[in-house]
């Protein structure tokens, strides 16, 4: 195309990136340029393996075809419309596609344009839906330690990472958390589910005691905590918050950012663990990480609850002028077909066990403490040099990238989820790199 933009930035000052530590990047810019299916194209021309499918976002691979063309038709076609009080065809068709394919129970969706508003919107939803049924003295909610739910203020009042807490004055009031559930030394190189742990999830119990059942409107977590490092569920232990949470009348969130659309080899991690929500948090997968979608789906339960008033009424107070957007819908839309045509949705059930084994051949090198996997998920934990918590896991991540793979780190931890369409061969190189990075760095 002729017109394409091309742009070879030489001030990097204006930007302000996010969570990088923007003086050490400015220094020495990791740019990439273009992206092909499993791979980026770095500024100075060097292929990249996308280990991460960007961030936990771009699961068919990169620029395909399908995607492309609907962003470049509908944006031809109608580029705007109105969220509130109007509609378009395509987000319609989008909602019910969807929920097609959503664990059952979720007949509904709203729709946001990040994780972060996912999660906010599912937080109010949760107190708005106990209120409209005339229980409003439920506000308080239960997030879990070392949980992300992104950055907003709920997101973060809920999410239990120190740094991204820490720094924003008294967040959300009515907050409480369950302890996370990593147990090293118990669970340490574990192959998928752990063993030990499903008992933490009674802490809920002591915590609903403490604050009474009558003023709880939810509970919130990740299925697989991803940001942190990955922390996979102990077995049963999401069966027991489920149980937990219906006996008291809590509902219960998933935040599916991440887990979503295929990651564990099952459309939503709710099915992996066979355990059904109230309200489930989407983004990233949804628009194969293309244009900034999220959704939120609810049960018909919770959807209800907020549709008995006059009709002429809106019924929830809350949306964004991008809410639905049409080409964030079309791409969205392409997406899903994408997923069907090639199967990508279960893709990584059959990828799994293969990708279980190349990740644990691991265990033995320089620096690895634990590995953990499930579906297309690993983590690799390194020791931290002393004094120096992170450095090692950075430079682990600089000397991948000039190699030639995409991975990426979170304290001292490696978390590798590559886009759905990687191949057995693809596998082997993304963990032979990891292999002579181990070796190489300090
Ligand atoms: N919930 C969960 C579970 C997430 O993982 C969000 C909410 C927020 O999504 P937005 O779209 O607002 O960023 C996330 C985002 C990483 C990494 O490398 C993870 C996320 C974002 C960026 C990096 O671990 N998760």
């Amino acid at each position: 195309m002729s017109n394409r933009l091309k742009v070879t930035p030489n001030d990097l000052s204006a930007f302000w990136m996010p969570f990088t530590a923007n003086r050490q990047f400015k220094q020495a810019p990791r740019m990439l340029v273009s992206a092909k299916d499993m791979h980026y194209t770095a500024a100075d021309g060097r292929k990249i393996l996308d280990g991460t499918a960007g961030l936990w976002c771009v699961n068919a691979g990169h620029c395909r075809p399908k995607i492309t063309e609907a962003i470049q038709n509908q944006a031809a076609e109608l580029d705007y419309a109105p969220a509130f009080q109007m509609g378009h065809p395509v987000v319609f068709e989008l909602a019910n596609r969807l929920v097609d394919i959503a664990p059952k129970g979720m007949e509904h969706v709203f729709f946001t344009n990040s994780g972060s508003e996912s999660v906010d919107t599912a937080l109010k939803m949760a107190i708005a839906y106990h209120r409209a049924k005339g229980d409003g003295a439920r506000f308080r909610l239960i997030g879990r330690e070392r949980g992300y739910h992104g950055v907003n203020f709920g997101g973060i009042s809920v999410g239990g990472i120190v740094s991204n807490r820490k720094m924003f004055g008294t967040l959300l009031t009515g907050v409480d958390h369950l302890p996370h559930t990593h147990l090293p030394g118990k669970n340490t190189f574990t192959k998928g589910e752990p063993e030990h742990g499903a008992d933490l999830a009674d802490e809920l119990e002591r915590i609903v005691a403490l604050h009474d059942a009558s003023t709880v409107a939810a509970v919130i977590v990740e299925p697989v905590a991803g940001s942190t490092g990955v922390l996979i569920p102990p077995k049963g232990y999401l069966k027991r918050l489920r149980e937990i949470c219906t006996k008291h009348g809590i509902l219960l969130i998933f935040d599916e950012v991440i887990t979503g659309f295929g990651r564990l080899g099952t459309p939503f991690a709710a099915d992996y663990f066979d355990v059904v929500p109230d309200i489930i948090t989407t983004a990233k997968g949804v628009s194969n990480g293309v244009i900034p979608m999220g959704a939120v789906f609810v049960t018909k339960e919770v959807h209800d609850a907020f549709m008995n008033g006059p009709e002429h009424m809106i019924e929830f107070f809350h949306g964004y002028t991008y809410s639905g957007n049409p080409i964030a819908s079309a791409a969205a839309l392409a997406t899903l077909e994408t997923y069907k045509e090639e199967g990508l949705l279960t893709r990584g059930a059959e990828l799994a066990p293969y990708w279980e084994e190349a990740l644990h051949s691991l265990k033995g090198e320089p620096h690895v403490i634990d590995i953990r996997n499930i579906g297309l998920i690993g983590a690799i934990e390194l020791e931290p040099i002393a004094g120096a918590p992170t450095k090692r896991a950075f430079q682990a991540f600089v000397t991948a990238f000039e190699r030639g793979a995409l991975i990426r780190t979170t304290g001292d931890i490696i978390a590798l989820s590559p886009p759905l369409i990687i191949s057995k061969g693809q596998i082997n190189e993304l963990i032979d790199h990891v292999r002579e990075v181990l070796r190489m760095v300090d």
